[in-house]
């Protein structure tokens, strides 16, 4: 069905169709990487400042039950991408730096939409989706399928994410600035006992690890994996938020006559959380929320530039987050130490790696000048339904086997009066282990088909809890989840399991 689409159905002409007129504004969807609902100063925190997302909230809707859908990175990527649940498709999980291109290509994804819809697109940032056919990625020819194989133009890429390697960008098909005489070799074992790791080379490093990233180190840094050569290619973690801001506003300027569809994919939060030299210090807490000020730094520089171009109007910006908070992911960077009483997940329970709302329920912020009424949203909105709420803005028809969860919330984006979001929604870790929160209203059902959750407690993400396999909540009078109603309330907890498990047997939910 790819590419065969049919072209944007304007109903004008059946004046009996009461259907709003399509509008084409550039998209700019900004994801951030491990932001967790609390770790704004917009929303609640008083431990720093956020003052340009804050900006954004201002002049836009700010919800307060925005979800990413998984508690990692990769499923929560792949299903903005597809608009499908990630549990429905093996191998959705966190990436490894050698995977495949995790996409099927010949899926219609959200870029293919746009371009449908006329758009210019692009992909900017962290991608952490694999890249190239079964064999995984040829890191000195071409990456290939890969972004612009599911709809986008260009791409500019972080391959994974900066704990993984290599530390090498991407544009479209090639390893940027490969010097063919000094090929990259990408592997998960050591190619020599000699070479320098975070295990035989401890002592050197700029930032020690705590649990796993003690591989091949780059730039003081130890990581996940291994790797020679591509030296010219390599760059400074330091450089990232200021690469992505810079690659970003060059596509803007390119494309201001737009329309235009620009996925900024940053890596701040995510570790190693290596800010730039000005920003470290920023605030008191670490380079966490040092790496969240950068965030906020790059935010303001995309809004200057669609000020400076005069397009602010005519562009809808999506700010959210891949995953909830995590505190030590892997580095010693303080982050738990001087924590303070900041509140990363906002008093929600659990973080990345969990089903409890800490772990999908994040940061949601639209803006788009002129077009939305500024204020606050209660209702349930998901990144998993950007696809065919956008598709439905731009009047463009969705395929009728893609995008296949993804629900049609654009009056609740716009923050409409009376318009409403989802009525229920399902969310996931990081997949493979049977682990659900099912979100029906105020109802919570949570399933660990094991017994056991993840970073229940964020400060204690190694901890493994045991938990009842079923348990319901009621988050209008436990937000924090800890009042397990399934024993008293066995009718609705059948009720909700029952419906959840329709929605997986089903493969699709729209
Ligand atoms: C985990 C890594 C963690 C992080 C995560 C992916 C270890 C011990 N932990 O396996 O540091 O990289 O994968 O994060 O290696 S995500 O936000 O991209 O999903
Ligand atoms: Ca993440």
């Amino acid at each position: 069905m790819k590419k065969t689409l049919l072209l944007s159905l304007v109903f004008g002409l059946g004046a009996s169709l009461s259907v709003a007129e399509p509008q084409k504004p550039n998209v700019i969807v900004i994801m951030a990487d491990d932001l967790g609902y609390g770790d704004l100063s917009c929303y609640g925190t008083k431990s720093f400042e956020t003052p340009y997302i804050d900006q954004l909230a201002n002049e836009g809707v700010r919800f307060t039950s925005g979800y990413c859908s998984a508690s990692t990175c990769t499923p929560t990527r792949w299903s903005f991408l597809t608009g499908t649940y990630a549990f429905r498709e093996k191998n959705t999980g966190i990436a490894a730096p050698s995977s495949p291109f995790r996409v099927n290509h010949e899926t219609t994804c959200i870029a293919d939409m746009f371009k449908t819809a006329g758009y210019s697109t692009a992909v900017i940032g962290k991608w952490h989706l694999g890249l190239g056919g079964e064999e995984g990625p040829d890191w000195n020819g071409e990456l290939k399928p890969g972004p612009l194989e599911i709809g986008f133009d260009t791409c500019f890429l972080l391959p994974t994410t900066n704990d993984r390697v290599p530390q090498v960008y991407v544009k479209d098909h090639r390893v940027l600035n490969l010097d063919p005489s000094d090929p990259l070799w990408v592997g998960s074992k050591a190619p020599s006992p000699e070479h320098p790791t975070g295990i035989n080379q401890r002592e050197t490093l700029k930032m020690d690890w705590t649990h796993g990233h003690n591989a091949t180190i780059h730039n003081g840094i130890s990581r996940i994996g291994f790797y020679t050569g591509g030296h010219k290619a390599r760059f400074r973690d330091e450089d990232l938020a200021d690469k992505w801001v810079e690659q970003s506003v060059e596509f803007i300027d390119e494309n201001k006559d737009g329309p235009f569809f620009l996925f900024f994919a940053s890596h701040d939060l995510h570790v190693p959380r290596i800010p730039h030299e000005r920003f470290q210090g920023a605030t008191d807490l670490g380079y966490r929320a040092d790496a969240i000020v950068q965030l906020d730094w790059c935010v303001g520089e995309l809004m200057k530039a669609l000020d400076d171009r005069g397009i602010a109007e005519n562009t809808m910006i999506v700010f959210c987050s891949d995953n909830g908070p995590v505190m030590d992911d892997g580095y010693a960077d303080e982050a738990l130490e001087k924590l303070g009483d900041h509140k990363a997940g906002g008093g929600f329970t659990g973080g990345k790696y969990s089903v409890y709302e800490g772990g999908t329920r994040t940061p949601f912020i639209t803006r788009w000048k002129g077009a939305i009424e500024p204020g606050v949203s209660d209702e349930v909105v998901c990144t998993i339904d950007l696809y065919a709420s956008l598709a439905s803005l731009t009047g463009t028809a969705l395929e009728d086997d893609a995008a296949r969860d993804s629900m049609d919330v654009m009056g609740a984006l716009l923050g409409k009066a009376g318009a409403k979001g989802r009525n229920e929604l399902v969310q996931q870790d990081n997949g493979a282990r049977g682990n659900f929160g099912f979100r029906q209203g105020d109802w919570k059902l949570q399933v660990h088909a094991q017994g056991k959750a993840r970073n229940v407690v964020v400060e204690k993400l190694l901890e493994t809890t045991a938990v009842a396999k079923i348990q319901l909540f009621n988050l209008a009078e436990d937000p924090v989840e800890k009042n397990d109603l399934a024993e008293s309330n066995v009718k609705k907890a059948e009720e909700m399991k029952a419906r959840l498990d329709k929605i997986i047997a089903d493969g699709r939910s729209r």
